[in-house]
């Protein structure tokens, strides 16, 4: 059976959202980020960089997956694996789309995700004391032409791919949803607005979403 390494509050929210869309049947490990715990509190807790988690992963990051015996890292890669193997809907139909969402998820984790994750930590994720209005400023400013990329390419396409709901949309939804503290962006981009909650308003989203709330801060 699949195993997902990761807490909910964690990129493993990408594949466990992917999971609950397939509906096949998964374990997941509740490996926690080691930076959230106190070194106090690290001890008998599994984290990133437990001895037995480094194991699986030398990176020390969540989330990893273990499956008939591959054992894969780097969230989006794990996505675009699991949709293909279930095939369905979710999974490219051809080399095209293949390519396609290749492209999507690489564009979300280089050209969106690390200024993303700057607007997300700067403005709400860091105490106060710790946040720097100048760095998610100018995160903000660099968002603004994936942003319009993405905005124009929905004029013309539903979803990331064409016409239809697919792991494209969970990858690349999952990027932007970090730049949610920046109402801004999404002000000047309707679509990418209507799109990312068309994409959070599907059940297997919300399902996802009850857990990682219900999991501590
Ligand atoms: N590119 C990786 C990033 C993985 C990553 O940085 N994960 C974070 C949690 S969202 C992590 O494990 N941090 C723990 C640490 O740095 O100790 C992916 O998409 O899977």
């Amino acid at each position: 059976m699949l195993t997902i390494h990761g807490v909910y509050r964690s990129r493993a929210s990408r594949n466990l959202w992917l999971a609950a869309e397939l509906g096949i049947p998964f374990k997941q490990v509740p490996v926690m980020q080691r930076y959230r715990l106190a070194d106090a509190a690290a001890n008998g807790v599994l984290h990133t960089k437990s001895p037995e988690f480094l194991k699986i992963n030398p990176n020390g990051h969540v989330p990893s997956i273990e499956d008939d015996g591959l054992v894969l890292h780097e969230s989006l890669a794990i996505n675009l694996y699991l949709a293909k193997k279930h095939g369905g809907p979710l999974a490219p139909a051809n080399l095209s789309e293949d390519a396609l969402m290749t492209m999507w998820a690489l564009w979300a984790a280089t050209e969106v995700e690390p200024h993303a994750l700057t607007v997300l930590n700067h403005r709400v994720g860091k105490p106060p004391a710790e946040r720097d209005p100048k760095l998610a400023e100018a995160a903000v400013e660099a968002l603004r032409a994936p942003f319009a990329v993405l905005d124009k390419h929905l004029t013309t396409n539903v979803n990331i791919i064409g016409e239809r709901f697919t792991v494209a949309d969970i990858n690349t939804a999952e990027v932007f949803r970090y730049a949610l503290p920046a109402p801004e962006l999404f002000e000047v981009a309707p679509r990418v607005r209507a799109w990312l909650a068309a994409c959070q308003a599907r059940p297997a989203f919300k399902a996802m979403w009850a857990k990682r709330e219900a999991e501590p801060a």
